[in-house]
């Protein structure tokens, strides 16, 4: 069927995102916004805009009835969930479809297959796909657990079977641990997750991140678009990612892009998705997860090999086959992405919310700003502080990281603290320009990474008074009608220029 109306079940960025691939397909888009969205940016790009509820995302955007209830009062033919929220919850998946609405992403079959750690782990293995040697069941009691430690070796990972992300992961690195640690991690697992089932891998040490972008139509055709680095993690919370990876080579690309399409059939896949692989230092590959969702940082698979992957979601919702095939898939250059977080990096990374009340985004070759803040805008408590995606695109690794600095040094966000500074250390560092890190990356270049913020011998804060200084000089002069010709607002450039030259106090 041709989709002519879609309702996006998310805000933020990734509303926007979905929105502009909506309006060159010549689709209708329908906006939700809770209480504290009603200035959001995502709102007004929309052509229609439905209030749903108070801010707190329970009852808003994670109240399932009343988007549906939105979606028939709108006459959308299509939800697209986004990622985070209900994007992979197999109950919304369902109740959609039920309500004869087409969701956007996989059935509610794969969702709950993928979704339980163990039957993703037992589906994997019937099919072929190597997975970090362990249980395949859930474990019931602490023998059980010794013989599968004896059997694999310590140290060994205890996860929860409806954890995820990091979630309910618990490492034994003695023996004499095990005992405590099976029963502590399946109390954590049914106080988080309402189930206590947990199973046991052995431990990888420094793993690589690398995960597979899949794209499966109605009509069994799966295609992978190429690998993502994503071990530049903070806390399981992605920081930077980049592709190709560094580690990657043509063999292991497409030794590995077999099993992930394996992987996504065995499951029936249907959508964009992607299978997750931890990488150890001989290049042995094991499947971690598959994500039933379009990912945050599907951009840099984008630039790389020119395909928009929502218009790809939105087709194959449709029922039209893949117009690409496995052939057509080049990478091309190379792309980074890094998260701006409204953040304290020296504050423990707290949260920053807040009135945005200046903001420059850096533009040029090759530079992609995914984001939602604009001047006057207030960052609401509500949501995650995700507030943008700077994407580059370079000829090669060495001009992206280039091209990354330029730009994180052109981002300006004056009202609130970003993790701009952190990501730009991380552009520094020497095992970043290597390409030889692992997921232990940030913690073993911590010093490096947190010493105080200074650039250019001038602290942070010396910069910001720079330009509130300038700020409320120009506010000033215009309140005595002095109209500084050609300056429409503060002349980003010369603010530029001036930080720079601002003199060391
Ligand atoms: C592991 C592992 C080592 N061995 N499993 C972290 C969250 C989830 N994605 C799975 N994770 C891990 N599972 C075994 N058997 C190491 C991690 C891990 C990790 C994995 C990917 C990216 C960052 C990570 C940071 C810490 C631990």
């Amino acid at each position: 069927m041709k989709i002519k109306k879609i309702l996006i079940a998310n805000r933020g960025e990734i509303a926007i995102r979905v929105i502009r691939s909506c309006r060159e397909l010549g689709i209708s888009t329908v906006a939700v916004f809770s209480d504290a969205d009603r200035t959001a940016l995502h709102v007004r790009y929309a052509d229609e805009a439905y209030h749903i509820g108070p801010s707190p995302s329970a009852e808003s955007y994670l109240a399932m009835d009343k988007i549906i209830e939105v979606a028939k009062r709108s006459g959308a033919d299509a939800i697209h969930p986004g990622y985070g929220f209900l994007s992979e919850n197999a109950g919304f998946s369902e109740k959609v479809t039920k309500s004869g609405i087409l969701f956007i992403g996989p059935s509610a079959h794969s969702i709950h297959i993928m979704g339980d750690k163990i039957s993703a782990r037992q589906t994997m293995t019937d099919a072929g796909v190597p997975v970090v040697p362990g249980t395949r069941e859930n474990i019931i009691d602490d023998n059980t657990g010794k013989e599968i430690a004896n059997r694999i070796g310590l140290p060994v990972m205890i996860k929860a079977a409806a954890g995820g992300g990091g979630k309910g992961m618990r490492l034994i690195r003695r023996g004499k641990e095990l005992t405590e640690g099976i029963r502590a991690a399946k109390s954590e697992a049914l106080e988080a997750f309402g189930d206590e089932s947990v199973y046991i891998e052995k431990y990888i040490e420094s793993p690589h991140h690398i995960e597979f972008q899949i794209l499966a139509d109605k009509h069994g055709n799966i295609i992978h678009l190429c690998e993502r680095e994503c071990s530049v993690q903070r806390r399981h919370q992605k920081v930077v990612e980049e592709t190709p990876s560094p580690l990657m080579n043509p063999d292991l690309r497409e030794e590995m892009g077999k099993h992930a399409i394996a992987a996504a059939r065995a499951v029936d896949y249907e959508g964009a998705g992607t299978i997750e692989f931890l990488v150890d230092d001989h290049l042995n590959y094991y499947f971690l997860e598959m994500n039933t969702r379009l990912q945050v940082e599907h951009p840099i698979t984008e630039l790389v090999t020119g395909i928009d992957l929502v218009k790809e979601q939105i087709k194959i919702a449709e029922g039209q086959k893949l117009s690409i095939d496995q052939s057509d898939i080049q990478q091309r250059g190379h792309a980074i992405e890094c998260r701006i977080y409204a953040e304290d990096p020296d504050n423990n990374f707290m949260p920053s919310p807040g009135k945005v009340y200046k903001i420059t985004e850096p533009m040029g070759t090759g530079v992609r700003c995914d984001g939602y803040i604009y001047e006057g805008y207030e960052i609401p408590i509500y949501y995650d502080p995700l507030i943008s995606k700077l994407i580059i695109w370079g000829s090669n690794r060495e001009e992206a990281i280039s091209r990354m600095k330029r730009s994180l040094e052109e981002y300006y966000i004056l009202g609130v603290k970003t993790s701009k500074n952190f990501l730009m250390r991380i552009m520094e560092a020497s095992d970043f320009v290597s390409g030889k890190y692992d997921t232990h990356f940030i913690e073993n270049n911590s010093d490096f990474l947190f010493a105080p913020c200074t650039e250019a011998g001038i602290p942070g804060n010396i910069e910001e008074l720079a330009a509130v200084t300038a700020l409320l000089e120009y506010n000033a002069n215009l309140n005595k009608g002095n109209n500084i010709p050609g300056n429409n607002g503060l002349n980003r450039w010369k603010e530029f220029g001036r930080k720079k030259s601002v003199t060391r106090l």
